[in-house]
């Protein structure tokens, strides 16, 4: 293996070059090399100023993530900072790609940096639940001050080089030979600049103060919960109220308290999961096949969302509707996004227009023959999607790949509709889909492993977090959504309030409880799926009907105004109905049953431990891969708080022996629904955790 760090000169310039791919984290080899070349170049006396830079496509893209948990090994990544912010010799960072954490710590620490216009820059720690820990919550307040400082470590997403140079972040922009220009300004540089010793950014304290404030708010409502929020705010006050030195220790500490938390645990986790579940089996056998223009059948929500994300990411798209008017409400629905953007001043004219340039309407199916990929998102009904990839394979050419966005539907029942079932894969967006991150790819048996590595290749482009799932009944989300719905079905029936439930879901970090939840997505869905299963299900199985009643008078969530919730003059907020607590009496009392009292952890005990069970066959029957794409399946479509993991880790953390031991209790008064999965008891027997089974 090439060293890691290289030293080379150019004329009087020093170049050190990270060379560690993929993308430069900064493991223990790069810091040492790092340290070691700095101190060389500057014992070199022909040397006059020293240029960092990253080989192949980034500047360091942070710490690596890899090495957090295990001990750490000298020399540490502030020391190597100091190291270079007390070089005698001018340093120059030189930015490409993408510099975040531990790489943008360094270009902080340098004392001028230049980059490609292109570059991003940033501190996305957060997401990681730590805060940056090399001096960044010291360093970017004194240069920029509190509010830019907070916002970029509080969103975590990168900013680009040219709106760093126009806070003064950046020194210089170039738009090509980096490396050249580099050495061309540390060329002209005879003196250090320390950031450390920068004053700016605290000048006016009333507005530092005022933005902490904000900050302070923020942490304490959209990151409720996380810690790593309130840490970066104390940071940040110590750079107004302490010394570097005292600061930089009070960061430290402040990241291994992080670095040592449950929270950071779980979204390390999630990182590394996110990544892990774009890995399948097929993609690794085949490479995915063209794809350069997209058809749509459907413009309601679903379809129209589709639409826009395909648009986003260059992708022409042919919407098909079935008359005129329904094209028209298609185009339109697609127009609204744009509108929306453009009225909040996100998006230009042009570009709204250079965007909607790429779609095309068409009620002619034969329109689509030269797409290379379909999606269907018509209405759930199977007859209807029957009908659609009828006409679908007789216009489609060969290679075209035919997908159906469907939430539950077998993907065999739709495809046999056609003369090719192995070019049919099920896509299960999540709405609003332009928007929502996850993306279930429904692999049904037979299908060709081409098929799936462009499913999975359509993920990337749109920007979305893909997962492997089989075609079964809800696929893995839904599936077990389903079983834990029940379960918050059985506690209110019990003697817990709606309210309560959701209370005790939101303060363990869901951004709003089950029944919110469904209030917004719409009662009448559900109502249909137990209509429609009322022949097939299980007689002996425990069967709540407080949803029923309350679609019965009309209320199907927020779209009616009311739902488990009021909904006053279009609230987005719902407020609990006693017309609702009564219905919720009435139905114990024809049941029989005598209310009882749920504590916030009986509740969430029931609930997880309904959604792991369930989970655990999902995976047993293959229908999930590993414990790790239920964990990005939850956290990215269904609202788990990601500072939590997932339910698989989460299951791990709380020990699966005592949610055994719970669902077994469980199962004394609910033998039909508490049945314990296998794998679980498995697992438990063996000692072993999901995390083993991820490894495995
Ligand atoms: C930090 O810096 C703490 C400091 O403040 C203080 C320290 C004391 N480490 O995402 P991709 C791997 S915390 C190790 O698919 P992209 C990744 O797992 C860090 N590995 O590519 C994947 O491996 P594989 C702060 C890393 O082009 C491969 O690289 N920094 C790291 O879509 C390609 O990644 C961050 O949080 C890492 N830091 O996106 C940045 N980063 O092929 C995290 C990536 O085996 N990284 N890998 O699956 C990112 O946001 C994206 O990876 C990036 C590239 C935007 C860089």
């Amino acid at each position: 293996m090439s060293d890691p760090v290289t030293l080379s000169k150019s004329g009087t310039i020093a170049i050190v070059e990270i060379n560690n791919p993929p993308v430069n984290a900064l493991g223990q080899a790069v810091r040492e090399g790092l340290s070691d070349a700095v101190r060389q170049a500057e014992a070199d006396p022909e040397v006059t100023a020293i240029v960092i830079i990253g080989a192949g496509r980034t500047f360091p893209a942070g710490a690596d993530i890899k090495e957090f948990g295990r001990p750490m090994r000298e020399p540490h990544l502030p020391e190597v900072i100091d190291r270079i912010e007390s070089s005698t010799k001018p340093v120059v960072a030189a930015l490409h790609g993408t510099a975040l954490g531990g790489g943008f710590e360094i270009a902080l620490g340098s004392h001028y940096r230049i980059a490609l216009s292109d570059a991003r820059v940033g501190l996305p720690e957060v997401h990681l639940g730590l805060i940056p820990g090399a001096g960044g919550t010291q360093r970017l307040p004194r240069l920029c001050g509190a509010e830019m400082a907070l916002d970029i470590m509080f969103k975590g997403t990168p900013i680009s080089a040219k709106v760093a140079h126009a806070a003064g972040l950046i020194d210089h922009l170039v738009e090509a030979d980096l490396l050249g220009a580099a050495i061309a300004y540390a060329g002209e540089l005879t003196e250090v600049r320390r950031t450390r010793e920068e004053t700016r950014g605290l000048a006016d304290e009333a507005a530092f103060r005022t933005a902490l404030g904000a900050a302070e708010q923020t942490a304490n409502t959209r990151m409720r919960g996380q810690m790593a929020p309130l840490q970066i705010i104390a940071c940040v006050k110590a750079t107004l109220e302490q010394p570097f030195a005292e600061g930089r220790l009070y960061e430290r500490n402040c990241f291994f308290e992080c670095l040592a938390s449950k929270q950071s645990k779980g979204m390390i986790h999630a990182f590394f999961a996110e990544r892990a579940s774009a890995k399948v089996p097929e993609a690794g056998r085949a490479k995915p096949r063209p794809l350069n223009s997209l058809g749509v059948v459907g413009g309601g929500t679903m379809g129209a969302g589709i639409t826009v994300a395909a648009l986003n990411s260059g992708l022409p798209v042919t919407m098909i509707e079935r008359d005129d008017d329904s094209l028209k409400r298609g185009r339109a629905n697609v127009e609204e996004v744009y509108d929306r953007l453009l009225a909040k001043g996100r998006i230009t004219a042009d570009h709204r227009a250079s965007v909607m340039g790429l779609y095309t309407g068409s009620t002619d199916y034969s329109d689509l023959s030269d797409a290379d990929m379909v999606i269907e998102a018509v209405f759930e009904r199977l007859d209807v999607k029957r009908g659609v990839f009828a006409q679908l394979d007789k216009v489609m050419k060969p290679s075209a790949v035919l997908a159906s966005n469907t939430s539950y539907i077998d993907i065999d029942h739709i495809s046999s509709a056609t003369n090719r079932p192995d070019q049919v894969l099920g896509l299960h967006f999540f709405s609003p889909a332009n928007i929502m991150k996850l993306l279930e790819i429904v692999v049904p048996k037979g299908v060709a492993d081409d098929v799936v590595a462009t499913g999975f290749a359509l993920a990337k482009r749109l920007g979305k977090v893909p997962v492997r799932a089989g075609n079964s009944t809800g696929f893995i989300g839904n599936r077990i959504l389903g079983k834990y719905g029940m379960c918050a079905a059985h506690m209110m029936e019990d003697g817990a309030t709606p309210y309560e439930i959701d209370a005790a879901i939101y303060a363990f970090g869901y951004p709003m409880g089950i029944h919110a939840m469904y209030d917004l997505a719409g009662l009448d869905i559900g109502w249909d799926n137990r209509k429609a299963a009322a022949t097939t299900r299980n007689p002996d199985e425990r069967d709540v009907q407080i949803a029923d009643r309350i679609c019965e008078r009309g209320w199907f969530g927020q779209k009616t105004g009311h739902g488990f919730y009021l909904y006053p003059d279009g609230a987005r907020i719902g407020t609990a109905d006693p017309e609702v607590l009564a219905i919720i009496e009435a139905e114990r009392a024809l049941k029989g049953i005598t209310p009882r009292a749920f504590s916030v952890e009986d509740i969430m005990e029931r609930y997880m431990a309904s959604m792991v069970n369930e989970a655990c066959e999902v995976l047993r029957e293959a229908v999930a891969l590993k414990p790790s794409d239920i964990d990005v399946t939850f956290v990215y479509g269904y609202g788990f708080p990601r500072f939590r993991g997932g339910p698989m880790k989460y299951a791990d953390g709380y020990g699966l022996d005592k949610m055994l031991d719970n669902i077994r209790a469980y199962e004394t008064q609910d033998p039909v629904f508490w049945k314990p999965s296998p794998l679980l008891v498995e697992l438990v027997a063996a000692g072993k955790t999901f995390d083993d089974l991820n490894k495995g």
